[in-house]
């Protein structure tokens, strides 16, 4: 591939905040010249890196026009600052990691699906200062590993966090994940405040840590997302239109269950005989710090932590098990997923912002 044909511009760099605003409307529009062309904008972005020819222009139809009449070009950065029109060899999805939020610059291509990539505002200041792992993705950041944000409440330090970039459309910052029974997961009220384990293995994000994020940005609303693997290689998710942690006794709030969803509701519960053993609304109980509605300790019998009811109907943080640890309540559980005492081999929990 012809990569980095043509890396001398400098261009973007000097765009001044005035540009900010001027972008149009137009989210796609058709150039014809030698055969019909659309093409789909996306504001304050561009590709950078595969440039082979840059003009001045007086417009971005223009600077399609430039584009369409030239067989080698397959998208276009237009900048409404300086009017120049620069015509790229590849697109954004054979380059996503050189797709980049750029002040004033708008890019073109044949996709569709391109203007879902607009940033509508870009602050100077958050280009780097991400909040979240949806904002990273929609950023152009599309692999899933560790990151920093700087959510409010953080400081100038910011979070340390896994972004999952893949699943559901990606976006998700990760807060829990099991996979092979590394870390212990029989821990105290302290531990769980302030989270444990290894972010790119398994961890315990914090539950002071999820109080910042989800309840004292009051602005922000999340959803919550479970993955599961069983030890035959089967896989199920489920889904949950909220998710927030409350101060102090750390409830689980949760919005309605996503019926599309394929491992079954273990979370937010129901009408019936089984009520009592669900979690929405739950304060987390810790070996420690008793706080489920049994006359025991919920986490000591089960050794975990969670936000127990009296008892459970799931229980990600349980003990590891090598197997199924076939028909014992003990272990990692999610008893709707086939409605069985089964110890899971793997399992994540993760939220995502909703909305703008
Ligand atoms: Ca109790």
């Amino acid at each position: 591939m012809a990569k980095r044909i043509f890396t001398g511009f400098k261009l973007f760099h000097t765009i001044s905040i005035i540009c900010q605003g001027a972008g149009l409307s137009i989210s796609g529009f058709e150039t014809s010249y030698s055969g019909k062309h659309t093409f789909y904008a996306a504001e304050n972005r561009a590709l950078k890196e595969f440039g082979f020819a840059i003009k001045t222009v007086r417009s971005r139809v223009i600077c399609g026009r430039e584009c369409s009449m030239d067989e080698r070009c397959k998208s276009f950065n237009f900048n409404n600052c300086n009017n120049t029109c620069e015509l790229n060899l590849v697109t954004r999805r054979e380059h996503p990691e050189d797709f980049n939020a750029t002040q004033g610059s708008v890019y073109f291509d044949a996709n569709e699906d391109t203007p879902l990539y607009s940033l509508a505002r870009l602050a100077e200041s958050s280009l780097d200062r991400n909040t979240s792992c949806k904002m990273l993705l929609d950023a152009g950041y599309r692999s899933s590993g560790l990151y920093t944000i700087y959510p409010e409440g953080f400081g100038n330090g910011g979070l340390r966090i896994y972004c999952d970039m893949e699943t559901d459309g990606g976006g998700w910052i990760v807060f829990q994940r099991r996979q092979d029974g590394s870390v212990d997961f029989y821990r105290n009220w302290a531990e769980y405040q302030s989270g444990f384990g290894d972010l790119s293995g398994e961890f315990w994000l914090g539950n002071d840590n999820l109080v910042t994020l989800t309840f004292d940005d009051s602005r922000r609303t999340w959803e919550l997302r479970v993955d599961l693997e069983d030890w035959e290689g089967n896989t199920a998710w489920a889904k949950y239109a909220g998710f927030q942690i409350s101060p102090r006794e750390y409830n689980l709030n949760i919005g309605q269950y996503d019926a599309s969803s394929t491992a079954g509701d273990s979370l937010l519960g129901h009408e019936g005989p089984d009520h009592f053993r669900f979690h929405g609304g739950r304060p987390f109980t810790t070996k420690d710090r008793d706080r489920d509605s049994a006359n025991h300790n919920c986490a000591h019998k089960f050794t975990g932590a969670w936000w127990f009811n009296s008892c459970w109907y799931s229980h990600l943080n349980g003990q590891y098990y090598q197997d199924e640890n076939a028909n014992s309540r003990m272990g990692v559980q999610w008893y709707a997923w086939g409605s069985r005492y089964y110890s899971l081999k793997a399992c994540s929990m993760k939220m995502r912002e909703i909305g703008p």
